[in-house]
This record gives structure tokens, sequence and C-alpha cells, in this order.
């Protein structure tokens, strides 16, 4: 399959239907969203590296996947996010607080699933693919034309549950749209041990419909994330899309990804840097001027304070709180860790 794409990295829209619908004012709003979410992101990041924060996964790279799909649903659509869905979790209106509060340790989760139709983080690799299915299972039950869209990485293909869920979604005709960011990496593991035939291809053996979008083109992924929701919200049954995109930071604030790639890879991705693309459009169709450059530096700058302010004003953690809500009725073994954790934290008091 080809890839799908509208925006050429040097900043050419291409002769496509879907690109006369793109005019300034979407492009300008798409460019907002991921600048903003990019600020964040490196705001966090730096956090993290103050102390501020016990772990930070940054979407660095992944802006435009995020943007193009969540701008391209409604927004009573009901998303079921994976961790670093940093730039779409913002665009459903989620404050940095709520977003920086799980990873400093002092809330389980940050905010309302019903209130911003938006689901927690989920850790546990592709289990938000079957929450999906069986939200979008109930959503075909409920009668209303709600569709559900679901992220996940390239990795979290290879788990049992993603696999069980593309097939229940299909043979249930549920009106879940499965939204994968193939950002080449599952921590240091490769696509190419991940798996043997390209993802999307997988999606037609089990009867998905499927598309292949450059995932750093965020009008791209917008259209094509378009064209697939209108078809399941039409009720023509789940889609996937592969977006094909890069994790230009480490996995984590704990990994080191020097170790296991290249810097000439991470400069190859650079020049597909998904926001250096569309402002290059922004430049070439004049569609940006000095107001609007000054306006969102200042917009972004005010993020960075927002940020920066709202993490430290959080708590400190309680370390001994993660006990309790391990089990709701507790057991003997997190009894004993409990205890074997007061220990250790007393005999640093001591000293
Ligand atoms: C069920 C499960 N197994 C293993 C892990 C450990 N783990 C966390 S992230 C990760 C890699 C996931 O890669 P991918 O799905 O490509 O997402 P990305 O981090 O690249 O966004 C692994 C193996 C986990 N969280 N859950
Ligand atoms: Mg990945």
């Amino acid at each position: 399959m080809e890839t799908y794409r509208l925006l050429d990295p040097d900043g050419t829209l291409r002769d496509d239907p879907a690109a006369e619908h793109v005019d300034a004012e979407l492009c300008r709003a798409l460019y907002r969203d991921m600048v903003l979410a990019r600020r964040l992101d490196s705001e966090a990041y730096n956090l993290q590296r103050q102390g501020e924060l016990g772990l930070w996964l940054q979407c660095l790279g992944q802006e435009a996947a995020q943007v193009g799909s969540i701008r391209a649903i409604r927004d009573d659509d009901q998303v079921f996010p994976s961790y670093r869905d940093h730039a779409a979790a913002m665009c459903r209106g989620i404050t940095a607080e709520a977003l920086l509060a799980q990873w400093r340790g002092v809330r389980q989760s940050g905010w309302d699933p019903a209130e911003h139709h938006f689901g927690i983080y989920t850790l546990v690799l592709a289990a938000q693919l079957l929450h999906a299915v069986g939200y979008a299972m109930g959503v075909a039950r409920d009668g209303t034309d709600e569709i559900v869209l679901t992220y996940f990485g390239d990795g979290s293909s290879s788990e049992g549950e993603a696999n069980e869920a593309f097939n229940w979604a299909a043979t249930v005709h549920a009106p879940v749209l499965f939204f994968c960011q193939n950002n080449q990496w599952a921590i240091s593991t490769p696509t190419s041990a991940q798996f043997g035939a390209p993802l999307h291809r997988r999606a037609e053996g089990f009867g998905l419909a499927a598309q292949l979008v450059d995932g750093n083109d965020v009008l791209a992924v917008r259209a094509a994330t378009q064209r697939a929701a209108e078809a399941v919200r039409r009720g023509e049954g789940p889609a996937l899309i592969e977006a094909t995109t890069y994790r230009m930071a480490g996995h984590s604030t704990s990994d080191d990804p020097t170790r296991y790639r290249s810097e000439a890879e991470l400069d190859h991705w650079r020049t597909l840097d998904p926001i250096d693309r569309l402002r290059r459009l922004l430049e070439r169709e004049q569609w940006t001027d000095e107001a609007f450059v000054a306006d969102l530096d200042a917009e972004a700058d005010a993020l960075g304070t927002e940020v920066r302010r709202v993490c430290r004003a959080l708590p400190d953690p309680d370390p001994a709180a993660m006990f309790a809500h391990v089990l709701p009725t507790g057991s003997p073994t997190v009894d004993h860790q409990r205890e074997a954790y007061a220990a250790y934290s007393a005999s640093f008091e001591e000293d």
C-alpha cells in the first residue's frame, strides 16, 4: 500500500482532492496545537530532570499523528489513549496539571474520561484496544452515531490483546477506529523485530478497512482519519490506520536511546519534523505573519510558565500510598511489602 501524503517535507501541498479543503485558518490551528503540545512536552521533560516528576514519556515528533487524528473526529467520540498521547489529550482540553499529576505520582490518573471523552492513560500495552471495542459495542447498542478511536504503538500490536481486539471488532462490526502510531521503536526493539509483514496489511486478514498514512503530515493524517471515521460512523465496520512517524526522544526519561540507535537515524527524521513541515507550508503560502508568530510564541511561553507553576504546586507524593490501591481488600503479601517499605523508609530517618 502506498503511503498517503498531502504535504511534502519541503512544505509543498500535493495535488489531491483533500488539499482543496486546506486553508490558512486550518493550518494555523493545527500548527498552534502542535507547537503548544511540543512546549508542554519539553517543559515536562525538564521538570522530570529537575526531580519534579518521577517519569515522563515524550511525544516529541508524534504531534502530527496525534493532532491530525484527534482533530478529525467529533468531540463526543470516545478516545482510548495509550500513555504518550499528550498532544491529543491537550486537544481534548485536558490541563497540564491533570497531565502531570500522574507522572508525579500524586494521582492514580488525571482526568474524568466522561467529561473529556478521553480515557485515562493505559500503561498495560494494548489493554485499551479491548476497552475501546467493548465501549464501541455499547455505543452501537445505544444506537448513537458516536464512534470510538484508540491509539496504540507498533510494539503494542504484538500483544495478544491487540489481535483479539481487531478480531472482536471485525466480527461484531464495532464502530471503532484503531490508530497505530508506528514510531519505529518499542523501547529498544525496532519494528523489524516486531512484525513480519507491515501492520496495515494485517488488517485485511482481520476484516478491517486499512490505510497507511505519513504520520508526520498533519494534513494527511487529518484527511485519512476523517475518511476512516466517516465510514465507521456510516456503519461500514471498524478500521485501522497505520501512521508512520518517529519517536524523536527516548522511550521515557529512564531510557538512553543512544545505546541502540544512531544519530544518523535521528538526523534523517529531523528533516521530516512535523512542525517544521507545516511551518514551511504556512510560509510558502504566506499564511503566517509576524503577529501570528509573536502571539503563538507568547502563548507557548505562557503555557511553559503555567506547566512549571502547576507542577511545583502539586504535593509531594507519599510513597507508602502505592500500597493502598493494589487490591480492594488487601492481602498478606501487600501487608508484608507495606511493612518492609516502612522499615526501609524509617532506616533513612535514623541515619
Ligand atoms: C503488557 C505490557 N508489557 C510490557 C510493558 C513494558 N513496556 C512499556 S512501553 C513498551 C514498548 C511499547 O512500544 P509501542 O507499543 O511501540 O509504544 P511506544 O512506547 O513506542 O509509544 C513496553 C514493552 C507494558 N507496559 N505492558
Ligand atoms: Mg513504538
